[in-house]
């Protein structure tokens, strides 16, 4: 972050820029879109506003073909305000754990109770093909870094929501749960550190997520965590890791994530 003040100040000043910027007195809910899930979530709900995320204090642009990078503000059944960010900066951009919880804080400051955290991922259970969304139980933050600073024993306990994983299995039934575990990225695996992943008693491997669930708990937020599972960890699938390949079982999975989402944004 290009900011020198305290975190939480410039997220403070990015909720009012936000809640200016879109016309809304205060966010209730907010939701962030990785890669595979903004395309799901166009034409849900009723749109009140959108704005560039750049234009907000102490956010950058994304730097990843098909991350979004915009605030979009949907009017909720009973009057509720949710905040859609597609797009999210990850920590292999160099700015940092701050700049990747800035999001997250954001939300915060402008009043969200509640975060559903989208991401696309690979996986380690066969049975999780291309295009499988996956419930997110909880994490291991294999990259090092927090966004937390000094002496903040923020309890990870439940951190991703036992009453909303409920709510989403109310939406979805279908839907499985798996440990996401954090690698710094940006390149993908190797098939050894997938087999450690497993190992430690992960299920879904990614480069987002576990720091921003942190930050959104150290502001007290409730989280929904969901893996899109976009191709096979390194290693388990005899083929090489491809972008292209996890752009295509993005497209191939909108019909139930846009179904996904449209049951969370009555539920939630
Ligand atoms: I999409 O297989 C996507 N993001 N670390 N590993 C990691 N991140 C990912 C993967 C993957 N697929």
């Amino acid at each position: 972050m290009s900011h020198h003040a305290a975190p939480d100040a410039v997220a403070a000043e990015a909720a009012e820029a936000l809640r200016a910027r879109l016309g809304v007195p205060r966010v209730d809910l907010a939701l962030v879109l990785g890669s595979g899930w903004a395309t799901a979530a166009d034409g849900l709900g009723e749109p009140i506003a959108q704005c560039p995320l750049a234009c907000l204090p102490g956010f950058t642009a994304p730097v990843v073909a098909g991350h979004g990078g915009v605030v979009r503000a949907l009017r909720l059944p009973g009057g509720r305000v949710a905040a859609l960010l597609t797009g999210r900066t990850h920590l292999y951009e160099g700015g940092g754990a701050d700049a990747v919880a800035h999001g997250v804080r954001t939300a915060a400051a402008a009043g969200a109770t509640r975060l559903v955290l989208t991401n696309g991922c690979g996986g380690l259970d066969p049975a999780w093909t291309p295009g499988t969304p996956v419930l997110i139980a909880d994490h291991i933050n294999l990259t090092g870094a927090t966004p937390l600073r000094g002496a903040a024993f923020v309890d990870m306990t439940d951190a991703y929501s036992p009453a909303l994983r409920a709510l989403a299995r109310g939406v979805d039934p279908g839907l499985h749960e798996g440990v996401y575990v954090q690698f710094a990225g940006p390149q993908y695996e190797t098939p050894a550190e997938v087999r450690m992943a497993g190992i430690l008693g992960g299920s879904l491997v990614g480069m987002s997520t576990a720091l921003e669930t942190i930050a959104a708990r150290e502001a007290g937020m409730e989280v929904l965590g969901i893996s899109l599972v976009t191709n096979a960890a390194a290693g388990l699938s005899g083929r090489p890791l491809s972008h292209a390949d996890v752009i295509e079982a993005g497209r191939a999975a909108v019909p139930r994530l846009r179904a996904l989402l449209a049951g969370l944004l009555e539920v939630l």
